[in-house]
């Protein structure tokens, strides 16, 4: 497939000229942001400008495609709206559009004066750091919070349970003791010419709609690779994907109830044996208390639960068992539940259940393999055990999995919790840096917001002017886009270059702000002369997946693939003592997870309903008659950015929620509708989408919504309490573990907006976007 273009244009030097343009083939991470890091070519005319982009078809990772919203990064990095210079704001004029711009060593010192005065004041552990999700900036602010303000608490971005990733994360750990990713090849740069791979035969796509996410470092068009190959999928959603309409199997679930999906789907593999013996034998631990477990889990129980057919449970369980070689890509739908551990555990157990664990096209094991904590690690080398001392959270209260210290970061609740009361000490400062926590990330937006405005020094690290940064920051410090730093990016294999091409003001990569902040306060922590020699010596120094690479040769390669191989558990490759078995208690994959039990979770996979439900709670259930899940991911736009793209919003313009036709009509609610979706918690506007692949009986709210057109400042702030959804989600609802929230198990009723809603927003819009 990668020979279908010129190789005279499409040149693999990593660097050449196309006229009067200069091309640098590298990779584009960000900013702006997403998790995945696509293949791209720079073009830079004679003054350095950029001037247009393409994917890179020399790659194996993205094979020449890109995102729409890589296609318009040019707009993104010249867009007017861009903050590129350092700015002060007097905190009495919090809320007003009243910032100065200052030098970068301005902002520098007056960040150092505001660590010395919080720190003077209440001590250095009352300073938080807040990080957002994984763009190229997780790691960055919380080695500075730790190596040179002092302070072990991070997380002030306050994702309720940290309900991304880390639930599914923490619960591979515990259960096969590493990290497991569906394999479409792309671990070794041969692809699908590498002799020993071969496609799965089966793809369950579960609670993830890969082809908009690219989520974790999964590029999802790697699915379509592998269906062109043959590859069928079965899927579970409550809403039609473009995936699922290309299914063998769909299975429209309720919102929250996998778990029990996934346990009645193993009750029929364990009747019908429909599993493979083998692995069961050799490699998995508790498999008689799990057939325990599930016996009793009938695709009657389930079907009434779930709402889905008993004949389509059954369906799945033949086609699971059946298929060959499966695999599992699962979704964030896994985490936004407060039950995340036990979902979790339920559906992992029917991927071991087949025994396609690290075996070609199976689930394959990538040895921790995340360049980033690597990175972190590696920098924060120098720092004692002492930087964790009396880190919020640690005192036991935040869920069993928590208080052992698996998440690695300050609990988000604990900050709340001690922001809000200051117990068992106050938080006064806030240094956030890719997050806008109450614009999008954290829930019950409106209570974070109340909180966080009382700050006593909010700093903002950020590339636009946000409805947070207008509401709260003192001082804004304007951050590099991905074409205006020099990086890495590796999240699982391959590791690959990312190359400055262009600067833009004075905007700074987080890793040479956190080096050169770092340096003024802590310089024997921060001792790099520079960037490329710091990430240098962590990229040679990581304990997981070893290369060996100066970043001037990994400029000029583009792209490294670190060796890899399958079938590790067999050849003692993933055990501590490098026996063979699985790096768990047991040392197999734990049917009967022994963390789980040392720490008083259920060892086997459980269901239970959602806290709020209509079974749970029938009450509320009468007034608030549909379930609600939010966040469900689109194309236009990642998290709260984008907004301020034009191009974006011509294609996506207003928030949109997804309800069914017959839902619809019982609310009176009609096709492009401004309606408000409202429950318990609170309310938010947005535009109706009455579509039938929408599941009776639920609703699907966008995330992240403000409008960089309404008024900046208060009360308005862009809007961002109109149509912001964690409006209706809550804080501080996680499972035993810490992890796990409600923010996709909500209830929620709809209807119009008030007449006239809306009447002047296309105007609005407009005027504002005009050329
Ligand atoms: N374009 C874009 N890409 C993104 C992001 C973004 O904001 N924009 N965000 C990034 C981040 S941080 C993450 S975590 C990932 C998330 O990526 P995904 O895991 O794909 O997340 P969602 O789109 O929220 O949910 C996926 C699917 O789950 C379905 N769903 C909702 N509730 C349930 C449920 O209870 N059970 C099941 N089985 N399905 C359910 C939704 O209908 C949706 O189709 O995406 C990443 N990629
Ligand atoms: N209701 C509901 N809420 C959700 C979700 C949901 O599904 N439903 N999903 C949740 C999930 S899974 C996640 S992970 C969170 C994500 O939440 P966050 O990751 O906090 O995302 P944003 O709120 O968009 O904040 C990111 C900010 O970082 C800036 N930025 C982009 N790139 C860079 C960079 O390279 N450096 C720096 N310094 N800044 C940068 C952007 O301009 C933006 O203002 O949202 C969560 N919120
Ligand atoms: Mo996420």
């Amino acid at each position: 497939m990668r020979e279908c273009f010129n190789p005279d244009v499409y040149k693999k030097d990593w660097q050449y000229q196309e006229g009067d343009l200069t091309v640098t083939r590298t990779c584009q991470w960000s900013a702006p942001g997403c998790h995945q890091g696509c293949s791209i070519l720079f073009y830079t005319d004679k003054d350095g400008k950029l001037v247009k982009v393409e994917g890179d078809p020399n790659s194996p990772v993205t094979d020449g495609r890109l995102c729409m919203r890589c296609l318009a990064m040019v707009e993104a990095v010249y867009h007017p709206d861009r903050i590129v210079h350092p700015m002060k704001r007097d905190r009495s004029d919090r809320g007003k559009d009243k910032w100065v711009q200052i030098t970068m060593d301005e902002a520098y010192d007056l960040c150092i004066e505001m660590v010395k005065d919080t720190t003077e004041k209440y001590g250095a552990k009352s300073i938080c750091t807040g990080a957002g999700t994984g763009r190229n900036a997780t790691w960055q602010s919380n080695v500075l919070g730790h190596g040179a303000f002092g302070t072990p608490n991070d997380n002030a971005g306050l994702l309720a349970g940290n309900c991304c990733y880390t639930p599914r994360m923490q619960g591979m750990n515990a259960i096969f003791g590493n990290t497991f990713i569906a394999d479409c090849g792309q671990l070794n740069e041969a692809r699908f010419d590498h002799p020993e791979y071969r496609r799965p035969d089966l793809f369950m796509i579960w609670g993830n709609n890969p082809l908009r996410a690219n989520a974790d470092g999964f590029f999802g068009h790697w699915i379509i690779d592998c269906m062109k190959r043959g590859s069928k999928l079965m899927t579970v959603d409550p809403q039609v994907t473009w995936l699922s309409a290309h299914s063998e199997l769909y299975l429209q679930v309720r919102p929250g109830t996998d778990a029990a999906l996934a346990l009645a789907i193993g009750h029929v593999m364990v009747e019908e044996e429909l599993y493979n013996k083998e692995f069961v034998d050799l490699w998995c631990y508790g498999f008689d208390e799990y057939k325990e477990r599930v016996a009793d889990w009938t695709p009657e129980r389930a079907a009434e639960i779930c709402w889905v057919p008993a004949e389509k449970i059954v369906a799945a369980a033949r086609l699971i068992g059946t298929a060959g070689v499966t695999t599992l890509q699962w979704g964030v739908a896994f985490d936004q539940n407060k039950w995340a551990n036990g979902t979790a555990h339920a559906v992992a157990l029917l991927q071991a259940m087949t025994g396609n664990i690290d075996n070609p096209g199976g689930f394959v094991c990538i040895n921790f393999g995340y360049v980033q904590s690597d990175i972190r690690e590696n920098v924060a080398k120098g720092l004692g055990p002492e930087v964790r001392k009396d880190r919020l959270g640690d005192d036991g209260n935040w869920g069993a999995l928590n208080a052992i210290g698996k998440g690695g970061h300050a609990i988000p609740e604990a900050i709340l919790h001690a922001a809000e009361t200051g117990d068992p000490y106050p938080v006064k400062m806030l240094f956030l840096c890719s997050t806008t926590a109450f614009t999008n990330m954290a829930g019950q937006a409106k209570r974070v917001y109340d909180c966080y405005k009382d700050m006593d020094h909010v700093v903002i690290c950020d590339l636009f002017m946000t409805p947070t940064a207008m509401a709260i920051g003192d001082l804004f410090i304007p951050m590099a886009m991905s074409c205006e730093r020099n990086c890495v990016r590796g999240w699982y294999t391959p590791l690959r270059s990312i190359v400055k091409v262009t600067q833009t003001g004075e905007a700074v990569g987080d890793e040479q702000m956190m080096l050169e902040l770092g340096k003024k306060m802590n310089p024997d922590l921060f001792y790099w002369d520079d960037v490329p020699e710091m990430l240098e010596f962590c990229t040679n120094n990581m304990a997981t997946v070893p290369i060996h690479v100066t970043m001037d040769e990994l400029r000029e390669k583009v792209i490294i693939y670190p060796d890899f191989e399958y079938r590790k558990h067999e050849t003692g490759k993933i055990r501590f003592d490098g026996q063979p078995g699985f790096n768990t208690l047991s040392g197999r994959v734990e049917f009967f997870c022994n963390m789980y039990n040392n720490v008083g979770m259920d060892p086997l996979p459980y269901f239970l309903e959602p806290p709020e439900s209509p079974v749970s709670t029938p009450e509320l259930f009468k007034e608030y008659p549909l379930v609600l899940t939010t966040g469900r991911r689109c194309w236009q736009y990642f998290h709260s950015e984008h907004r301020q793209l034009k191009s974006m919003r011509e294609f996506h313009k207003w928030p949109m929620f997804a309800i069914n036709p017959e839902d619809a009509a019982a609310a009176g609610v009609k096709e492009g509708m401004w309606c408000v979706i409202e429950n318990s918690h609170g309310k938010a506007i947005e535009v109706a989408h009455v579509t039938d692949t929408m599941m009776k009986g639920v609703v699907s709210a966008e995330h992240g919504w403000w409008f960089p057109e309404r008024d900046p400042e208060e009360p308005s702030l862009y809007g961002v309490f109109e149509s912001n959804i964690n409006c209706c989600t809550v804080q501080g609802d996680f499972g035993p573990s810490g992890y796990g929230s409600s923010y996709k198990t909500q209830l929620c009723k709809v209807y119009p907006a008030p007449e006239g809603y809306g009447e002047t927003f296309e105007q609005q819009f407009a005027d504002h976007y005009k050329a």
